[in-house]
């Protein structure tokens, strides 16, 4: 690792991880990833070395400027004001208000019920449907909001930040099986990003923790 460049804590399968990677493609950082394996040697994340680093336990976390920062919104959010080109955030403020709406929305009212600690407790059997009833609730209000907000992709015709929820929240839909049919305009805003080269380098296909099998 080249001292002074970023370095993300990540894991190719985190979708909180997957939305700083497409920040820091967009942005054009260059940085380094550190992987942390969730699952690996009991998982990774609750080593001491990595909860002195993020004492949530959990990726992403970026060094970065001499400090390191967790939560990915909060990143973004960093990146952004310290590196504002292009921008994730509109300048209208009440745009910026519908961008933060729609990140909260995914980040705090849909992903963190379906995070592996929280399906952990969960019967075996009721996982699936559990994640599946949290993701679907979610989208059916994530989509109506859509509908009044979006253009090409989730407020308007520009990237933000909202878009970098809302891709790696469909992979895990994706993941748990969740039928996106009721979603056309979700489906119609994820397609559009998918074909944007820095949602495909930041893919979780294509991470150097990758496993081969998984790779696309
Ligand atoms: N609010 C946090 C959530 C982070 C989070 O839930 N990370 C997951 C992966 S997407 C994790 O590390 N899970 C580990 C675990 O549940 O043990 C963020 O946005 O960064």
């Amino acid at each position: 690792m080249q001292a002074g460049k970023p370095v993300l804590y990540s894991y190719f399968r985190s979708s909180c991880s997957w939305r700083v990677r497409i920040a820091l493609a967009l942005k054009g950082i260059d940085y380094d990833t550190a992987p942390v394996n969730l699952i690996k040697d009991g998982g990774q994340q609750f080593s001491d070395e990595f909860q002195a680093l993020n004492p949530m336990k959990q990726v992403p976390a970026l060094k970065i400027d001499g400090m390191t920062i967790g939560q990915s919104l909060a990143i973004i959010e960093y990146l952004e004001e310290t590196r504002p080109t292009p921008r994730l955030l509109p300048q209208d403020p009440k745009k910026r208000a519908l961008v933060r709406m729609i990140s909260d929305l995914i980040a705090g009212g849909i992903q963190p019920l379906q995070n592996l600690s929280v399906l952990r407790q969960v019967e075996e059997q009721q996982r699936l449907a559990w994640a599946q009833k949290a993701i679907s609730s979610g989208f059916n209000a994530l989509e109506a909001i859509l509908r009044g907000t979006a253009g090409k992709y989730c407020v308007g015709d520009e990237v933000t930040m909202a878009d970098l929820c809302l891709v790696p929240q469909v992979a895990n839909a994706d993941r748990f099986k969740v039928d996106v049919s009721p979603y056309p305009i979700i489906s119609r805003i994820n397609r559009s990003l998918l074909a944007l080269d820095a949602f495909q380098v930041s893919h979780p296909g294509r991470q150097p923790d990758t496993p081969p099998e998984m790779r696309a």
